[in-house]
C-alpha cells in the first residue's frame, strides 16, 4: 500500500516536486490539460505527462477524468454515443499505450453537486451537501431520465470497452456518483450504493472493470456499511486506488470533514485494505480550504497525506 498525490491537471515541476518532498510514489493526474484533438486525446501527449512525472521519480499510475464531453451522450444515449464510443475507445487505447496501468472515469452527467459549504474547526470551510436544496434546482439535461433507461447505457458501455481494455492489458474503474442521492437534476445517480457496485461488476465480470474507490462517497451512502463494502470489493480485487477521505455522515446531508475527525475510523478501514491484501495507492482527494492555503491545498494535503504514511505504516507494521 503507498501513499500518493493526485487531482491536479498539469505535471508540472511545482506539484511534482511537492509530491516527491512529501514522499509520496505514485501521482494521479486528475482530467489533465491536454489538447482535444477532436474528442481524442493523442498518444505522444500522454507519454509527454508520463515521462514529466517519471523525471521526479514518481509513477505516473492512474488518470481520472476526461472531459465529460468527450462521453456525455454514451451515459445519456445521444446522438453522438456511436462517435464518441469509436473515440473514447482510442482515448483508452492511447492511455493504455502510454504505459498508464488504470484510467479511472465517472458516470455523472453533471459532475459533482455541493450546496452552501459549512464552517467546520476553527473556521476551515468544508464542502457540503443537502439534498433538500439541490433537489430545488432545474433539470441539467432537458427531461428527467429513467433508472433503467441509464443502466441500460451503462451496460451497453461496459460491455464494449471492457473487452478493449482487457486487449490492451489497462484497469477501468468507476467513480461512485457524488452525492449518491437517488436523482439530481433529472438525471439518476445510478452509482449510489453497495446493490448498484454489485450489479456494475457483475455486467462483465473481468480485472477490467473495476471501481475507482472514492472511499468518501461510499461513506455518504445512506445505510450502507463503509467497512463491509471495503472487504467486500477488496476480497475480490476490484479497487483499483482509493480517494482517502472523511465526511461527517451520509446522505441526505453531510459535509466533508478533516481526515481523522470524520465518522468513518480512518484507522479501522486502513487495517481492512492491508487484511484484504489490497496493494495500490490512496490519495487524499480533496481536503477542508485552511487558512491561507492554496486554492489546492497543499497544506491540507501535506496533513492528509502525512496521514495517510503514518496509516499504512501503522497497518503494515503491527502486521
Ligand atoms: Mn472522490
Amino acid at each position: 500500500m503507498r501513499a500518493g498525490f493526485g487531482q491536479f491537471k498539469d505535471a508540472t515541476p511545482e506539484y511534482l516536486r511537492f509530491a516527491a518532498q512529501y514522499g509520496a510514489t505514485d501521482v494521479l493526474l486528475n482530467g489533465p490539460n491536454l489538447p482535444n484533438a477532436g474528442g481524442i486525446w493523442k498518444l505522444h501527449d500522454i507519454v509527454k505527462l508520463r515521462l514529466a512525472v517519471e523525471s521526479y521519480g514518481l509513477k505516473l499510475s492512474a488518470i481520472e477524468n476526461v472531459p465529460t464531453s468527450f462521453y456525455d451522450d454514451i451515459m445519456l444515449n445521444g446522438p453522438r454515443r456511436d462517435q464518441q464510443i469509436e473515440h473514447m475507445i482510442i482515448t483508452i487505447r492511447n492511455i493504455a499505450r502510454a504505459g498508464i496501468p488504470v484510467f479511472g472515469y465517472n458516470w455523472m452527467p453533471s459532475m459533482v453537486w455541493r450546496t452552501e459549504p459549512e464552517l467546520i474547526r476553527c473556521g476551515a470551510v468544508a464542502t457540503a451537501f443537502d439534498d433538500a436544496e439541490a433537489q430545488k434546482l432545474p433539470l441539467t439535461h432537458g427531461r428527467e431520465y429513467d433508472e433503467e433507461e441509464m443502466w441500460g447505457n451503462l451496460e451497453y458501455w461496459i460491455k464494449i470497452i471492457t473487452p478493449i481494455a482487457e486487449e490492451e492489458g489497462i484497469r477501468l474503474g468507476i467513480h461512485p456518483c457524488d452525492p449518491p442521492v437517488p436523482v439530481l437534476g433529472g438525471v439518476p445517480q445510478l452509482l449510489r450504493s453497495f446493490e448498484a457496485y454489485r450489479r456494475l461488476i457483475e455486467i462483465y465480470p473481468s480485472d477490467s472493470n473495476a471501481i475507482e474507490f472514492c472511499q468518501g462517497t461510499f461513506s455518504e451512502m445512506q445505510g450502507d456499511d463503509i467497512y463491509e463494502m471495503i472487504r467486500y470489493f477488496g476480497e475480490r480485487r476490484k479497487i483499483l486506488y482509493v480517494h482517502f477521505r472523511n465526511v461527517s455522515g451520509q446522505v441526505p446531508r453531510f459535509h466533508e470533514e478533516f481526515i481523522n475527525t470524520g465518522y468513518v475510523d480512518m484507522y479501522k478501514a486502513m487495517k481492512i485494505y492491508d487484511e484484504v491484501g489490497f496493494d495500490g495507492f490512496f490519495i487524499d482527494d480533496h481536503v477542508p480550504q485552511t487558512y491561507q492555503d492554496t486554492e489546492w491545498g497543499h497544506r491540507g494535503r501535506a496533513f492528509a497525506n502525512g496521514y495517510i504514511q503514518a496509516m499504512i505504516e501503522a497497518v503494515t507494521k503491527q502486521g
